[in-house]
């Protein structure tokens, strides 16, 4: 016998869950050499940042600044691991950002318009909801560094937009960690378009404003915060600027 009000009880928790506690965190670096927290600096919960317009946008709220920084080659394969799955439907990208002459990796702080995409993680409808590839529930996202990306100190910026609370900015999840690199045998790419953060996007880009589990199927939805593709001259293939696609997916 199925009681009801047990049911519908246990309902209110599991439904309380991904808000009350357990969200999840970038919180490892994965490359060839080595795979490290001491990396990243590390979120100080696993709670979503919602304010858009917050410096916090750059690398979450942390307890200050990571104690590695991590060599990595141009061209090499990379992740971040998580400490729980990506539960929420959402899209994703990964950003480089230029450390200033006068900084390290281990003291920027990620303000200036110095920030680049070198990934971006879409979705498009399906029947009953957005499908997002290789990036809802996975514990590891993967990425590349590019070869044209020129040598020098970075911050690697992974971001997840949780779209799963409804349409509207204010219902908007992000889930941020940096990881302190230098890249070695760089390329003579440049970056461009160059975005600050925040601004990369803003809170009324339509991209947000996808309902994630009533899809409008054939619908192509522009997403303004795909601002920030990189456009590397040289090898590089050329990411779409400006005004990506939200349907379709974008590596
Ligand atoms: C990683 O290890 C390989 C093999 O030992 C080496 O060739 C490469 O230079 C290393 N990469 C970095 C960035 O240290
Ligand atoms: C990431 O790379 C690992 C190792 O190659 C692979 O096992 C995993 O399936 C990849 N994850 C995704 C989401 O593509
Ligand atoms: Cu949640």
């Amino acid at each position: 016998m199925v009681n009801w009000l047990i049911l519908s009880s246990l309902f209110g928790v599991l439904r309380s869950i991904p808000t009350a506690s357990a969200h999840y965190r970038f919180a490892t670096l994965i490359a060839p050499n080595v795979t490290t927290k001491n990396a990243v600096r590390q979120p100080v919960s696993w709670n979503p940042m919602v304010d858009l317009a917050s410096n916090n946008m750059r690398c979450n709220i942390n307890a200050g600044v990571a104690k590695e920084v991590v060599e990595l080659q141009a061209g090499t394969d990379l992740a971040f691991g998580l400490d729980n799955s990506i539960f929420h439907p959402g899209p994703g990208a990964l950003y480089l950002g230029k450390v200033p002459e006068s900084e390290s990796a281990a003291t920027w702080d990620g303000s200036g318009q110095n920030w680049f995409k070198i990934k971006n993680w879409g979705g498009y409808p399906s029947n009953w909801n957005w499908v997002f590839p290789d990036i809802l529930n996975v514990w590891q996202v993967n990425g590349t560094i590019p070869l044209a990306v020129p040598s020098g100190e970075y911050l690697l910026r992974m971001e997840h937009i949780a779209l799963n609370q409804g349409i509207g900015q204010k219902e908007t999840q992000y889930y941020v960690s940096c990881a302190q690199v230098r890249i070695v045998g760089g390329g003579n790419g440049t970056p461009a378009p160059l975005v600050t953060i925040p601004g990369h996007f803003q809170p009324n880009d339509p991209g947000l404003q996808i309902d994630v589990f009533h899809p409008v199927l054939g619908t192509v939805y522009r997403v303004r915060f795909m601002v920030g593709c990189l456009a590397l001259l040289g090898s590089l293939k050329t990411f779409r600027r400006s005004q990506g696609q939200m349907s379709g997916r974008d590596s």
